[in-house]
């Protein structure tokens, strides 16, 4: 059991359409379900669940944690499990919440994270940061704090796991415009180095 215990009892659960006629396995449950509201249901009971399938046609109902490998399946449709308003991305096993409500400078936001279990997102492949932007929410031209810094090392862009950053910033950057840019914002389509202090929405993701 990995996931925080104060995520178990949440029971939402959101359609994911690019997930449809789909199957992930392996499955932590396959069963036969005579609706979509028992496929969930059943699915909720089961602390790891992520996500699950219900295929219309055949009643069968799959509860899954992961994505080792998925198979095209007629007719069956997908729902991401939301954790704690946490979104739940199949495809690239990824559960993040996106922050655009509030602004906090980069510790505070890091630590609010931190609240939930989590960490500032780490975007370290185009699939991720792709996915992002893509969002129907993401704001244009808004400032996205993201776990990476040059604290360290000045022009030695690092994520919280160790990676380096070296693709996708924007033209120009990191530019160290101000006196001190050694936090990391997505800013539209593309990385910035941004002033730590400097408050910004952000992203966090459950590591
Ligand atoms: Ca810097
Ligand atoms: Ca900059």
């Amino acid at each position: 059991m990995s996931l925080p215990t104060q995520l178990a009892s949440t029971t939402s659960w959101l359609e994911d359409v690019a997930g449809a006629g789909l199957l992930y396995s392996p499955s932590l449950l396959t069963t036969s379900a005579s609706s979509l509201v028992i496929c969930l249901a059943c699915c909720s009971n089961i602390v790891k669940c992520k996500a699950a399938s219900y295929n219309n046609g055949t009643g069968v109902c799959t509860c899954f944690d992961g994505t080792q490998s998925m198979v095209t399946r007629h007719g069956n449709r997908l729902w991401n499990r939301q954790f704690d308003g946490f979104t739940y991305i199949a495809q690239l096993d990824w559960l993040i919440l996106l922050i655009t409500d509030t602004k906090r400078k980069n510790a505070d936001a890091e630590s609010f994270c931190g609240t939930m279990g989590a960490r500032l997102a780490v975007l370290d492949t185009d699939e991720k940061l792709n996915y992002l932007i893509g969002l129907h929410d993401f704001p244009d031209d808004t400032s996205i704090y993201v776990g990476a810094t040059d604290k360290q090392t000045e022009g030695l862009y690092l994520w919280s796991t160790g990676a380096n950053l070296t693709t996708n910033w924007l033209p120009g950057e990191p530019n160290s415009f101000r006196v001190e840019e050694d936090c990391v914002v997505v800013l539209n389509t593309g990385f910035n180095d941004f002033p730590c202090e400097e408050k910004a929405n952000f992203v966090c993701e459950l590591g």
